[in-house]
């Protein structure tokens, strides 16, 4: 085989790597975040726990809590729509929107990457908070993971943070909430749009999968494929 040959099969294998490992990342893990799947104006307001109105979304207030989701064309940062969420009450209970029931599937250890586009729709001293529950094969809630986000109400911005996941993990659920600078419920709007939960791949998983493509080169280049 000449060495030209080799070469290019060498660089195939490298691509071919490099497209499965950017696959691999770029998997959006939830349905419907972009909030596409519903239309403009679908809304629910109150006291309540909701998970019919939105597609794989759930809705909720509850406690002395009060709030107020909608989607519309207002909150779109792609597409024709997006959420705005809105807390107008708050007290002892909770308020959010998340996934639950429409978990992520993960595994202990894995990191998940969250992302989302939101711009701040009221003027009140807020910030939005996005929290990952993690969930043994029991159902048994194994602890929180979160991060607090300060868009601005001029322009969207776009957000991200990774989160490894706890020993045991088999689901998690994604959640966004309405708080204050230190994450206590809080009266305000954000507007969310593009929300996605993507897999990174672990070095160990990057090395595995380079080697796959370096074997298929050189099973290539013997002829023994
Ligand atoms: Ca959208």
């Amino acid at each position: 085989m000449k060495t030209m040959e080799i070469r290019m099969t060498l660089m195939a294998a490298a691509t071919c790597a490099t497209l499965s490992v950017a696959g691999f990342a770029n998997g959006n893990l939830i349905t419907n975040g972009g909030f596409e799947a519903d239309a403009d104006g679908t809304t629910v307001s109150g006291n309540f726990v909701d998970s019919t109105t939105f597609t794989n979304w759930r809705a909720f207030a509850v406690g002395d809590q009060m709030a107020t989701f909608t989607v519309n064309a207002a909150s779109a940062f792609s597409g024709l729509v997006g959420m705005q969420i809105e807390r107008t009450a708050i007290g002892g209970g909770d308020s959010a929107l998340d996934i639950d029931p429409f978990r992520v599937s993960a595994v202990g250890g894995e990191i998940l990457e969250v992302s989302f586009a939101s711009k701040k729709a009221s003027n009140e001293d807020t910030q939005i908070a996005i929290t990952v529950a993690m969930f043994n094969s029991e159902g048994g809630h194994l602890g929180d993971l979160g991060t607090i986000f300060a868009p601005g109400t001029d322009a969207w911005g776009t957000f991200s943070d990774n989160y490894t996941l706890a020993a045991d993990t088999v689901d998690v659920n994604v959640g966004f909430r309405v708080v204050s600078a230190t994450g206590a419920p809080a009266i305000g709007a954000y507007q969310i749009d593009d929300v996605s939960v993507t897999k990174i791949p672990e070095p160990a998983s990057l090395l595995l999968l380079l080697a796959g493509g370096t074997s298929l080169a050189v099973c290539r280049w013997r002829r023994c494929a």
